[in-house]
């Protein structure tokens, strides 16, 4: 069969006087604990080696060039420790990390990591940058830099395919995989370029706040509890929408809880099948593993029917989508 296992890391709060190896035993340990479950492949969010960074504004770039990873992310000294469990256990792992890479930008990017051949076999780099390249005036309000920090990925959205993952005879091939950063799950436009190569499982890691109205634009004075079940119904909303609309699973991995005691991120790391139903789903809002068999021949159905896309699609309709 084409049936894999597959975990999702969820990493609660990470403060910013966390050191670089506390936090990197603490993904060791959630690798630990999705191998022991029987994962084949394990998610980690977005950012994951740190606390998420962007919310600050850092005027000494020392400091803030501390918070990127350079070079081979899997032999880097404050990184490669995961990546050699990881291949000691045999399992896979999809991570982000802040990028600050060989042609001299910065990219907020994650990789997938297969541990039999220790290699990368494919990298992305974030597309749609949330927030702002000014803080908002307000001294407490919740800000989102990556327009400063980063620049919007340049490696496109690519599917590939994941050798040893199921047996090498089975019918339709190699899983194929497609990866997108946070706020690109909340696009249609990031599911269809990977739906349209066929991709049968997409990850996800994330950093949403639970609490952020200036970045949100929703009023001030909305409860927090609301803004925050929304911001979690919203979270779920387009894992599963998008999820049924391209045929295909999707892993979502949080960076959550009170990062510094103040900062609310949140939880809901989810798995999500074919069909938009979630499969599996954290139950806290700290460091957990989730896990599923996805049974990857259940895209089949709605890729040859309802979302066959040879088919059915209309493409003389939809130049707006890449004219403006
Ligand atoms: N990390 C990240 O991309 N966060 C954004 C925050 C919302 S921007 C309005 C997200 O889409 O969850």
């Amino acid at each position: 069969t084409r049936s894999i296992r597959i975990a999702a890391a969820q990493v609660g709060a990470v403060h910013l006087e966390d050191t670089r190896s506390h936090t990197l035993k603490r993904l060791i340990n959630l690798l630990e604990q999705a191998v022991e479950k029987g994962a084949q492949v394990v998610l980690f969010p977005e950012c994951t080696f740190t606390t998420f960074f962007p919310r600050h504004l850092f005027a000494d770039e020392v400091v803030l060039e501390s918070f990127f990873e350079r070079g081979d992310i899997t032999t880097a000294e404050n990184t490669r420790g995961i990546f050699d469990r990881a291949k000691e256990l045999s399992i896979d792992i999809c991570i982000g990390f802040a990028e600050a890479a060989d042609n001299g930008e910065h990219y907020n990017a994650c990789v997938y990591y297969h541990a039999k051949t220790a290699s990368i076999l494919s990298k992305y780099r974030k597309i749609h940058l949330p927030g702002d390249f000014e803080p908002f005036p307000e001294p407490d309000a919740v800000n989102q830099l990556e327009k400063r920090y980063f620049k919007p990925g340049n490696l496109g959205f690519n599917a590939f395919r994941v050798p040893d993952l199921v047996e090498p005879s089975a019918e339709n091939g190699e899983p194929i995989f497609g990866m997108m950063i946070c706020n690109d799950r909340r696009w249609a436009e990031s599911w269809r370029c990977l739906g349209l190569q066929g991709v049968e499982v997409v990850l996800t890691g994330y950093n949403t706040p639970g609490w952020a109205p200036q970045m949100w634009g929703s009023s001030s004075d909305q409860d927090p509890k609301d803004a925050r079940e929304e911001a979690i119904f919203h979270h779920k909303l387009v894992m599963q929408a998008h999820s049924y609309t391209n045929a295909c699973f999707s892993v979502s991995a949080a960076r959550c809880g009170l990062d510094d005691g103040k900062y609310d991120l949140v939880g809901g790391s989810t798995i999500v099948g074919p069909d938009g139903k979630i499969i599996a789903e954290a139950k806290t809002e700290e460091d957990e593993v989730i896990i599923a068999n996805c049974d990857l021949d259940l895209c089949s159905p709605s890729k040859k029917r309802t979302f066959d896309f040879g088919r059915h699609r209309r493409v003389e309709h939809y130049s707006l989508l890449t004219s403006q």
